[in-house]
């Protein structure tokens, strides 16, 4: 049984399906290095499977954390909080966020106190990359991907389980998250639907919370089998479109850039 027909029929996604829906499974997520990443880009992306490229640079928390708080300390980070994770709500418009500066985040997060708020996704076409020890992948060129996004987050931040719409390199820079990951051929057993406020889109979010699965609700998710891998300071996840995706902050602070196809 397929559910969710709308998410099945994304315009690119639905092709993505037709062409990975026999791939072979697999237990982990091979790890490369950037030079052989970059050599064999082509093949790795028609193959179709994430990967991870274990020397893409290590960043040092304390700098970044004085070069946010100094150079960038007035900018205002949306941040997620409250109802954010439920999964129905984030399937209607009215998610909740807390606006906060850049220094008052960063402040609370050294004092331990902004346990509850997930700077995720920010828009950091102000701040250098360079301040962040991270820099585009060379695989394509700058213009081809979308602005790159930055998330810092205190251990036991998540974002619920969904797909995007496109390809996505993954930089750690610090910290540690644990990624559950989907292939393309369980998506019929994940409960996905797009989102009201995105029509005609290939993201798919799914109705599953996986901190607290039902299966009662939702059997057929357990036809679906995750690839379970973490993500070390200094390597980037490279998730090819359409593979389901559940996120965790595991380690007291996490730093992330991603860098998504246009
Ligand atoms: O790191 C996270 O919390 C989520 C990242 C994610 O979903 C993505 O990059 O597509």
């Amino acid at each position: 049984m397929t559910h969710y027909i709308d998410v099945m029929e994304g315009p690119r996604f639905k092709k993505v399906y037709e062409l990975m829906k026999d791939q072979p499974r697999i237990k982990t997520v091979k790890r490369i290095n950037l030079r052989s990443f970059y050599d064999q880009f082509d093949f790795i992306k028609r193959a179709g499977y994430p990967i991870i490229v274990t020397d893409y640079g290590k960043g040092c928390r304390q700098t970044i954390v004085s070069n946010l708080c100094e150079k960038y300390g007035k900018i205002i980070f949306q941040v997620r909080k409250g109802n954010y994770y439920d999964p129905i709500v984030r399937l209607t418009s009215s998610r909740e966020y807390e606006f906060i500066s850049v220094m008052d985040y960063m402040n609370l997060m050294s004092e331990g106190k902004g346990t509850s708020l997930y700077a995720a996704k920010q828009v950091i076409e102000n701040i250098a990359l360079s301040d962040l020890f991270t820099s585009y992948p060379e695989v394509y060129t700058k213009e081809e991907f979308a602005r790159p996004r930055l998330w810092i987050g205190p251990k036991g931040s998540i974002t619920p389980l969904h797909k995007d719409s496109i390809d996505n390199f993954i930089h750690q820079i610090v910290g540690l998250k644990r990624w559950s990951l989907y292939p393309v051929r369980d998506i019929p057993w994940l409960y996905m639907s797009i989102p009201s406020s995105k029509p005609d889109t290939d993201l798919g979010y799914s109705k599953i919370d996986l901190r607290n699965v039902d299966l009662t609700k939702f059997p057929d998710f357990a036809q679906a089998k995750c690839v379970e891998v973490f993500t070390m300071p200094g390597e980037m996840l490279y998730l090819p479109m359409g593979w389901g995706h559940y996120v965790e902050c595991v380690e007291d602070f996490s730093i992330m850039v991603n860098y998504w196809l246009k």
